[in-house]
């Protein structure tokens, strides 16, 4: 088992990774090191600390101690590594690294969110880390500078998702989380039989987000955990639409584009699905600022046409 600031001593994940190099791999190694030490915190009872604090992050969310927790642990883990030119999380704003040393070498950048559906941990309900590895180009990131992207699910089972321009990948932690096998290739059901929507928040959709969801939720069951990972996780397996939909109130949504949406897109896509933002736009849109929020729609390529022409025509 991995422990609290221990660099990777070894692969967590089977090497090679398909569609990365040697510098791309070390830094999902990392990431994946990581979340088998977040996991092993979560099954020894690290949750069973305080659960909730005062402090909110720079979004206005309520931070649970295990935010900053995993966030430091993620930080810790990429700051060593040549080829991380810089990190930006949910809870944490971009810090540069290895500025100094051989910068030329220090591409990427890595986008996180270390701890995904924080509301889930006083339910004991699932969790989930998201990140994306970014090929650094002076710009403002955008999805196609993604290089390779993922997430975590951390429930009964660890699972760890993996999508490169080769596909996507999913693997599951030993039973000691002392390392992930190999589980299979994902390719994302055309049609599906789910869909993921927080159905509260309803009453403040436009006639456009109404008429998306109504499309979409037509022969499928509703299921919703909280936890964005999970969701979505559900949606690769068993085909469908995740939405967070931007309301009356708040136009541009909850989920960060770049901490969640762009690594998720990527994912989709990446398994043969689609994704979009609240203008049904295809493409992932430049934003000059990392902490911009966006509305998200995600999942299989035949319902999501339909809310992408819905949203588009709006
Ligand atoms: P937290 O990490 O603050 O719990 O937020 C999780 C999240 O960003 C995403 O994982 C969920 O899909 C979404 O929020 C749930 O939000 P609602 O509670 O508003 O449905």
């Amino acid at each position: 088992m991995a422990t609290q600031g221990q660099s990777p001593s070894h692969a967590p994940l089977p090497a090679p990774l398909r569609g990365l190099d040697e510098a791309q791999s070390e830094i999902v190694q990392a990431i994946a090191e990581t979340t088998l030490t977040i996991a092993a915190l979560l099954r020894d009872g690290v949750a069973d600390g305080p659960r909730t604090t005062n402090r909110k992050n720079r979004f206005g969310d309520t931070q649970v101690p295990l935010d900053r927790l995993t966030d430091d642990l993620f930080g810790s883990a990429l700051r060593t590594l040549k080829a991380v030119g810089a990190v930006a999380s949910e809870e944490s704003p971009l810090t540069e690294v290895n500025a100094s040393s051989d910068s030329a070498s220090a591409r990427y950048l890595v986008l996180l969110d270390p701890l995904d559906g924080s509301s889930n941990v006083a339910s004991g309900a699932g969790l989930g880390s998201i990140f994306a590895v970014v090929l650094q180009t002076g710009a403002p990131p955008t999805s196609g500078d993604v290089v390779a992207a993922g997430y975590a699910v951390y429930s009964w089972e660890t699972t760890f998702v993996l999508a490169t321009a080769e596909g996507v990948d999913s693997f599951r932690a030993a039973v000691d989380l002392s390392t992930y096998s190999f589980e299979k290739a994902l390719q994302m059901p055309t049609e599906g039989t789910t869909y993921a929507v927080n159905e509260g928040t309803r009453g403040k959709w436009t006639s456009a987000t109404q008429a998306a969801i109504d499309a979409v939720s037509v022969g499928r069951s509703a299921r919703y955990s909280g936890c964005f990972a999970v969701d979505f996780h559900r949606i690769m397996l068993d085909g469908g639409v995740f939405a967070y939909p931007g309301t009356i109130d708040r136009p541009e949504g909850k989920l960060r584009l770049f901490y969640e949406l762009i690594p998720m897109a990527y994912v989709a896509r990446a398994a043969g699905g689609e994704a979009a933002d609240g203008d049904g736009a295809l493409g992932v849109t430049l934003a000059a600022d990392l902490d911009a929020t966006t509305p998200v729609y995600l999942g299989s390529r035949e319902p999501m046409q339909a809310v992408i022409r819905i949203l588009t025509e709006q």
